[in-house]
């Protein structure tokens, strides 16, 4: 062994003894002769001490730059009290350094790890083995470490088998577009990589093996936010003879010893539940942030005999009027104000209307449209007090919903209403097994495979939009952790589902027929969920991005600064694979 103790592990209790220990060189201070050094490895600092007797030891440590390997051998002695450093877990030792060698020495570095967070995030992503250096980034990595373990230690208590699926596929449709890989022995044929494991858990249920786990890889080429990558990481379950109980339970269980390894206070369980509809209606979101209030509020009863007609005109056909109401409010210019209208309307909102509320009613551009009564009745569903502000929207139910939904959490934003360190599961339960698909038709809520609610079954075909879905979303301060459901373990429904879905039964058969066949052999009632783990450490380590928490991401572009992924191909390689790509090409 090159050393035999860390850094970090050192203590008082370590006074008079003689280590060996290996490191990276971090800090240099020369104070009138005596030479401090933090020496730094995965476990932590401690000051190395090069004293002027010995003087050429004294001399090459003062030759160190930054970053430089160095193996340096010494005693433990005790810092003066004027030395202690109380911000360093060894900052009442030291060690007085009788050897060192120089095991590899750094060049000038594109940033030092100790103000890597100033630097762009390109320039952090193309050097990461150096921005991983930094003390941010490797906790976040030994905490991913820590909840990947638990997470397995956690399910193998449970009884279930981790077991990997094939990364070279076939789609999976989560709604994402594929990354395709192409075939060298089968021209014009590729594969898919997974966008979740989603068939080949369900086809371990048929295999019998009951509870299956796995910490697993998906791509998924989509548009990238702070919470999505091209290739993330999941935490996918599938359980047999469950119901939906089953499953949150255990899911909850999990959530509950990796939340409570870290934070306080103890989750307490179950986890709170709200239905879709619930959550649509009063936050405008199916992944209600529950920190603060804020609550959407129906006014279309209050205004629907008003003498403004897009109030009662809006509510003759069939749509809503619905608003929030702030207390409060920071003293928006007109510019801000019309940037929120801008906000709904990118959203396909009409538009947005503001007033103050005042002493003597509502005040606002369009508010000399309204009857005393009107006004009254406005005030009184918001519970408003003079010195409010109130927005409202005159829209589809669906996208006044939307809309107002994205208003509710820039408004809190702007007024920082969202408390950190607050930790607001929910489930999301009932959702509509379909949505109406841009394209005319319907589109699955979650996946084709997510089991209707039996009480539904039968207005299946003529009124798909109002079947409910056995699924249910895990949902932690505003950011969708996970969803999952029961599934279909019946051809014959899957079929049908495929058939309302608009997929022809030759469709269904050259996507999914290994699986339909499946489901013919004895496939048991089962279902899972999948958590992202991306999200969950991010949330975990307080940080906004998943790219803090994953050790090699990809830009928003998609692209890897580090390695130059994706590349252009060189033409052999392209003709091995049957292939031309428009342009020119690398010879
Ligand atoms: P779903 O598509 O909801 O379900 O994915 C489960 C969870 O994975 C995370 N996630 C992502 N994280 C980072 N980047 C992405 N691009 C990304 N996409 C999804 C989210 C999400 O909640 N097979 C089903 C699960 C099931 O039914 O069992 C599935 O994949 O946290």
């Amino acid at each position: 062994m090159i050393r035999d103790e860390h850094c970090g592990a050192l203590s008082q209790e370590n006074i008079g003894d003689s280590v060996t220990l290996a490191g990276w060189v971090t800090n240099r201070r020369d104070l009138g002769g005596l030479l401090f050094i933090d020496l730094r490895d995965r476990s932590g600092i401690i000051q190395l001490l090069f004293t002027p007797d010995r003087e050429e030891l004294h001399e090459r440590a003062g030759d160190l730059n930054r970053e430089d390997v160095v193996k340096v051998e010494g005693n433990i002695i005790e810092r003066g009290e004027d030395n202690v450093n109380p911000d360093l877990e060894t900052g009442r030792i030291e060690v007085e350094v009788e050897e060192m060698e120089v095991l590899n020495s750094a060049d000038h570095l594109p940033f030092s790890p100790g103000n890597g967070l100033e630097v762009n995030e390109n320039t952090r992503l193309k050097y990461r083995y150096l921005d991983l250096r930094r003390d941010g980034m490797r906790e976040n990595i030994a905490l991913r470490h820590r909840t990947f373990k638990r997470i397995r230690d956690y399910f193998d208590e449970e009884n279930f088998w981790e077991i990997e699926t094939p990364v070279l596929t076939k789609s999976t449709p989560e709604g994402a577009r594929d990354f395709l890989v192409p075939s060298r022995l089968h021209h014009g044929k590729f594969y898919a990589l997974p966008q979740s494991p989603q068939l080949f858990k369900q086809l371990f249920m048929v295999s019998g093996f009951e509870k299956y786990f796995q910490i697993v890889k998906c791509f998924r080429d989509e548009d990238l936010r702070a919470d999505r990558q091209p290739e993330f990481t999941q935490l996918d379950l599938e359980m047999s003879f469950v119901d939906e109980e089953d499953v949150i339970e255990v899911t909850e269980g999990m959530v509950k010893r990796v939340f409570d390894a870290e934070l306080e206070p103890e989750l307490e369980l179950p986890l709170p539940r709200m239905p879709y509809e619930e959550a649509m209606n009063k936050y405008g979101s199916d992944r209600p942030d529950l920190r603060f209030g804020l609550e959407l509020i129906d006014l279309s009863d209050a205004v629907k005999d008003s003498n403004f007609k897009i109030f009662s005109g809006t509510v003759a056909g069939g749509d809503v009027v619905k608003g929030l109401c702030l207390s409060d409010p920071i003293d928006y210019n007109r510019s801000q104000l019309d940037s929120l209208e801008d906000l709904v309307k990118d959203g396909g909102a009409k538009g947005l209307l503001w007033a103050d509320v005042t002493e003597e009613g509502l005040d606002g551009q369009f508010t000399s449209h309204l009857s005393a009564d009107t006004e009254k009745a406005i005030i009184e569903e918001f519970d408003a007090e003079p010195g409010d502000l109130v927005f409202i929207v005159a829209d589809s139910r669906r996208t006044a919903n939307q809309v107002l939904g994205q208003l509710r959490l820039k408004l809190a934003e702007d007024h920082e209403m969202i408390p950190e360190d607050e930790w607001e599961f929910v489930w999301v339960t009932r959702f509509p097994l379909f949505g109406e698909a841009e394209a005319g038709g319907v589109t699955s809520e979650h996946h084709p495979f997510t089991s209707p609610r039996k009480e539904d079954l039968e207005r299946l075909e003529e009124e798909p939009l109002d079947v409910e879905a056995r699924a249910y979303d895990l949902v932690l301060n505003g950011i969708e952790l996970g969803g999952g459901s029961i599934r279909i373990h019946d051809r014959d429904l899957q079929e049908r589902i495929f058939d309302v879905l608009g997929i022809t039964q030759e469709e269904a058969e050259e996507k999914f027929g290994f699986f339909l066949e499946a489901l013919n052999y004895g496939a048991p009632p089962h279902g899972g969920i999948a958590l992202g783990l991306d999200r969950l450490v991010m949330l975990l380590a307080g940080e906004d991005s998943i790219r803090d928490v994953i050790a090699f991401p990809k830009t928003g572009m998609a692209q890897s600064p580090l390695t130059g992924a994706p590349m252009e191909v060189s033409r052999g390689q392209l003709e091995e694979l049957g292939l031309s790509v428009d342009g020119d090409q690398k010879g």
